[in-house]
């Protein structure tokens, strides 16, 4: 690890205190450094609140040092005025020499012209350091820029022998049937909080009367989104309780949208997938995770439009029903074993 990859790893671990309070901004790190003493830091805790460089710049006790000193940042500082003015006139105005970039900021109103200025205004600026670590920093906010939708995450549980759930036969009361531990179990609600949406096909919410929440882990809930190609889901089904924004889509509009509720009517003669991304894309919705079923999940993997999957492999097994999604090795993936009943596949295609 040469010394600007020691700065720009403190800028990541800044960074992540930021962790679930800055959207729809990114996290973001800065350290200032003179003569490889760390003089200042900073991050960005919320959006609408100081960026991360002001921070940093705000915490150096002697200022005159400025001029003779380097600032770290994960990501490209910002040129534009938002809901706070641009960091790179920050640095220019107290004439701070050398800037270190961990990544180009994907947002289009920034995209390159934060270094640009800085160049401009003589400061000597290397981009790129760390550069992969700073952009899975911030995976959600770079697919949502990039690629014009949000981060996709699929999570599924399957048996020892890879099925989702027993034939019905087997299972006539329809009790749940476990898979995974009680952690497990309670470890999808963070995840829940994690992200913006969660979405579902109408065979789950058929199947299983899920209420989509996050009630076992304190944070935010996320929209729910529900596919019901024919509006054949029960009107007393959790999901229309109405307590927090919930977008279906179908092919009619034969329901009224109420406070947070809304029916969108899409075209099922067509691939769905990517009209019902633009919508959560419009709605701003930097990120997904897809919760099932089997056919919902697996639609997203045949068009390889997923960023990742998390799947509970759990102890018992079934000898037959409802086969699990399968993902195709042929993709350019990456997989990580995180405990002993989880894996997590990037899709980095
Ligand atoms: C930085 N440092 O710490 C962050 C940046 O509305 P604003 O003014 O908060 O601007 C938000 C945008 O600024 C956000 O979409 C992203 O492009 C950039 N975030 N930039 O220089 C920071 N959080
Ligand atoms: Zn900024």
């Amino acid at each position: 690890m040469n010394i600007q990859e020691k700065y720009i790893k403190r800028c990541i671990e800044l960074a992540q205190n930021g962790l679930g309070t800055t959207y729809p901004n990114p996290m973001v790190g800065s350290v200032i450094v003179y003569d490889d003493q760390i003089i200042g830091e900073g991050w960005h805790k919320k959006a609408g609140e100081p960026h991360a460089e002001v921070n940093a710049v705000k915490s150096v006790k002697d200022k005159s040092l400025l001029k003779k000193a380097t600032i770290y940042v994960s990501l490209e500082p910002c040129s534009h005025f938002g809901k706070t003015p641009p960091c790179c006139g920050l640095i220019i105005a107290n004439e701070i020499p050398n800037v270190v970039v961990g990544t180009v900021d994907p947002n289009e109103k920034v995209a390159g012209k934060g270094i640009l200025k800085l160049i401009e205004a003589g400061a000597n600026v290397t981009v790129g350091v760390l550069e992969d670590e700073c952009n899975e920093l911030n995976k959600r906010f770079f697919t949502f820029h990039q690629k014009k939708r949000p981060y996709i995450i699929l999570k599924w549980a399957e048996s020892q022998d890879g099925f989702l759930a027993p034939e019905k036969a087997n299972n006539q009361d329809r009790k749940p049937i476990w898979i995974t531990n009680t952690y497990s179990r309670q470890l999808v609600h963070k995840w829940r909080t994690e992200e913006q949406a969660i979405l579902v096909g109408k065979q789950t919410v058929i199947d299983d009367n899920p209420k989509l929440n996050a009630r076992d882990w304190s944070g935010n809930n996320p929209a729910r989104v529900v596919i019901d190609r024919e509006n054949k889901i029960d009107d007393n089904s959790f999901i229309f309780d109405d307590t927090v924004k919930t977008i279906i889509f179908s092919n009619e509009n034969k329901k009224t949208s109420t406070a947070n509720t809304q029916f969108k009517v899409i075209d099922f003669s067509k691939n769905i997938i990517p009209e019902i991304l633009d919508v959560l894309y419009k709605n701003q919705i930097q990120s997904i995770i897809i919760e099932g079923g089997r056919q919902t999940l697996q639609s997203f993997i045949d068009e390889n439009i997923w960023d990742e999957a998390r799947i509970f492999v759990g102890k018992p097994s079934f000898g037959n029903g409802t086969k699990a999604p399968i993902i195709s090795r042929k993709n350019n993936t990456k997989t990580t074993i995180l405990s002993d009943e989880l894996i997590q596949i990037r899709n980095y295609d």
